[in-house]
């Protein structure tokens, strides 16, 4: 019989882990994070140093999350055990579904029209249409591919920059640093995507912003890893960004003194993009499990080698 030991959630969490698995994976046995220190899989966010490197009968790794920074910044995280990331079918829609909110909600003006209800002002503006504003989708990878197909089919034209050529139908992609700034000189909406490397922190800098046509708008729902927050301030302060909505922050929660929280340009979201339910990530991981005891590889995997 295997094991799966569980850090995520904490205690609350695991009482519903553990229920999901008893129907899913009746063979396997959960463990709770704390009353345990070994097992044949581990699912878990953010394990404190050390843990996973400590587990002689670990066989492979589940992120709680697609994003798998809170276990590889474990400078001994075990890198020869695969390492699952958590991408249910339902993530990427969920992903899709705060983006395209995101965008409607910059072009419709939600953040003006929030702040006009709180003073019962009742003022009209005009607005843009979506085949007005030009995207840049900064990662086509399990997110972002499923976000741009979703934004085209809302009616915005829109671009995508990846390492790797993606031959998507309708996106107009573009690759390496040239074709960065040949992207963000026609973007209206800039979107973050991308995995949290060394390549990509802080990305979202003045350097970048000010390569945007003026008056452009954010969405970062990847990491607060990729953002300069005071840049991004100053960006809406100038008029260089118009409007911006942010998911994500570093550090997280977002300190309540932030700046971010009162800005008028700013939707602040508290890590919400995309959370499936913990039934379809046990659905998930119950069946890479059976794919690994059946003898076939789980995926989509961490690359050491990429850093994502
Ligand atoms: P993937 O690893 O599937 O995709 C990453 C994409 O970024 C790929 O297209 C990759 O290119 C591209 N990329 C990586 N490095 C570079 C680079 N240096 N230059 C150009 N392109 C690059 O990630 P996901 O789609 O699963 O996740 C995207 C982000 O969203 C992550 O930061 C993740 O943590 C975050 N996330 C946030 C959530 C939230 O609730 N806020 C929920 C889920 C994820 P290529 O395809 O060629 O490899
Ligand atoms: C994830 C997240 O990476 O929720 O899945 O941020």
């Amino acid at each position: 019989m295997s094991t799966l030991l569980i850090k995520s959630g904490g205690a609350a969490g695991f009482v519903e882990w553990q229920r999901h698995f008893a129907e899913l994976a009746p063979g396997l046995t959960t463990l709770f994070w704390d009353d345990a220190t070994d097992a044949d899989y581990a699912l878990v966010w953010d394990p404190e140093p050390g843990r996973l490197a400590a587990m002689p009968s670990l066989r492979c790794i589940f992120g709680a999350g697609a994003g798998v920074d809170g276990i590889t910044r474990d400078p001994d995280w075990p890198r020869h055990i695969p390492l699952v990331r958590m991408t249910p079918a339902g993530a990427a829609q969920r992903m899709a579904e705060y983006v395209g909110w995101a965008a409607l909600h910059l072009i419709r003006g939600g953040r003006r029209m929030a702040l006009q209800q709180a003073r019962a002002a009742w003022e009209d503006f005009e607005h843009p249409s979506a085949p007005d504003i030009r995207v840049g989708i900064m990662g086509l990878g399990v997110m972002g591919a499923r976000v741009a197909q979703v934004l085209r089919a809302m009616g915005f034209p829109v671009m995508g920059w990846s390492r790797s050529a993606k031959g998507m139908p309708g996106i107009a992609e573009f690759h390496g640093d040239a074709g960065l700034a040949a992207m963000l000189a026609q973007t209206d909406m800039l979107i973050c995507l991308l995995p949290a490397t060394a390549a990509t922190r802080r990305i979202l800098s003045a350097p970048l912003l000010a390569q945007l046509p003026r008056s452009a708008m954010l969405i970062n729902a990847a990491r607060g890893w990729h953002q300069e927050l005071p840049d991004i301030l100053a960006a809406l302060d100038s008029g260089q960004l118009s409007q911006a909505v942010l998911d994500v922050f570093d550090p997280e929660p977002l300190p309540a003194e932030s700046p971010a929280w009162a800005h008028p340009k700013l939707t602040v979201t508290p890590h919400v993009a995309s959370l499936p339910s913990r039934r379809e990530r046990a659905a998930f991981v119950a069946q890479q499990i059976a794919v690994l005891e059946s003898g076939g590889t789980p995926a989509p995997l961490y690359d050491p080698e990429h850093g994502y």
